[in-house]
């Protein structure tokens, strides 16, 4: 029996709702460079959601270090105009190195800035700026929004910055630290209706970071697919994504549901919350998992989808 990816999406397709988030940041796209600029800078500082400065390790921020320090020389005008090329994804040097980092240097990139505006080494929003009804629909549309997604709107909005920015391709090098973790995970785990032993080892290797272990339980062609993204498929890129992107969660699964399919395979859906390690305990995100095994019990795919709401995490519908 063979699956094609597509038909492995659609598992579960009735509990799939439109999600918030990629509205939010198409209000956010279509509003002008500095009104973007403005309202990255309010939503950062109104929400109130602190960085764990644990995240931000000195040698993660290295790759960075050479762009910050540049930066700091400049005029008030130039800090802007750098700004303003990120932002808007323009073909400079500085917009150019700012692409190829990895994800988790962007943000330390983004956050350190943040740093040196609230220290007024860089100033926050340019002189005389007035903010616009834009500005405020889309900060009201954030506010809106639980905790877990607005601070995935940040995130997907930084990491879209810079020229040629393309997260599929953003490795992290091997030269880059895991993320500490500030309290260790739940080593066991169990979930409400599940007793599958592959879907409890995938989450509890990434409890421990293990990717190795996570990847040997996905058949040689399993795919990955992550929130608001094209599957990932095959065991080096599903590694190479994991190594990016999953040091350091904490999952906590609370539910699911394990449904046999006729020809043997298993389609199995989890909920629960994820923390990153960007916002520690403070954020939890509301996650699905939906998985399908194969009559061996290995992952053909999986999906994580953010849930639109906290109800979500209650919708366990099969087909
Ligand atoms: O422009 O099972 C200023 C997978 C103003 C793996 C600013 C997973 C100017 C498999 C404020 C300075 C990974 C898929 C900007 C599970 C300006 C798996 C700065 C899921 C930009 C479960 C802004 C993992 C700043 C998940 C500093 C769901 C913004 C992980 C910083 C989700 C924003 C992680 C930060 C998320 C956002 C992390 C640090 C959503 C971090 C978000």
């Amino acid at each position: 029996m063979t699956f094609t990816i597509e038909s492995a999406q659609s598992i579960f397709s009735s509990t799939q709702v439109p999600s918030p988030i990629p509205a939010t940041l198409a209000l956010f796209e279509q509003l002008s460079v500095d009104d973007k600029l403005a309202l990255l800078w309010y939503a950062y500082t109104e929400m109130g959601r602190s960085i764990t400065p644990a995240a931000v390790g000195v040698a993660r921020l290295q790759f960075a270090e050479g762009l910050l320090n540049q930066i700091k020389q400049m005029s008030t005008d130039d800090q802007f105009q750098v700004m303003r090329e990120l932002a808007n994804r323009a073909d400079t040097p500085i917009s150019r190195s700012y692409g190829v980092f990895s994800v988790n240097t962007k943000l330390a990139f983004w956050y350190e800035l943040g740093e040196l505006m609230k220290q007024g080494i860089v100033a926050p929003v340019p002189a005389g700026y007035q903010m616009s009804r834009g500005v405020s629909i889309v900060l009201e549309a954030i506010k809106q929004l639980d905790p877990g997604q607005q601070i995935t709107v940040l995130r997907n909005a930084v990491v879209d910055m810079g020229f040629g920015s393309d997260v599929a391709k953003s490795v992290q090098t091997d030269a880059e630290p895991l993320f500490p973790r500030t309290s260790p995970a739940p080593a066991k785990i169990a979930v409400e209706g599940i007793t599958d032993s592959t879907i409890l080892s995938y989450l509890e290797a990434l409890n421990k970071d293990d990717f190795d272990a996570a990847i040997a339980l996905f058949t040689p062609d399993g795919a990955l697919q992550p929130p608001f993204q094209k599957p990932i498929v095959g065991y080096e890129a599903i590694k190479r994504y994991m190594r990016a992107e999953a040091q350091g969660l904490n999952i906590m699964p609370q539910q699911g549901i394990s449904e046999s399919l006729p020809n043997g395979s298993k389609q199995v859906k989890v909920t629960g919350i994820v923390q990153t390690p960007w916002f520690g305990v403070n954020v939890g995100m509301n996650i699905a998992w939906r998985f399908l095994l194969n009559p061996e019990g290995k992952i053909v795919f999986v999906a994580i989808d953010m849930l639109a709401s906290p109800q979500e995490l209650l919708n366990l519908r099969p087909v």
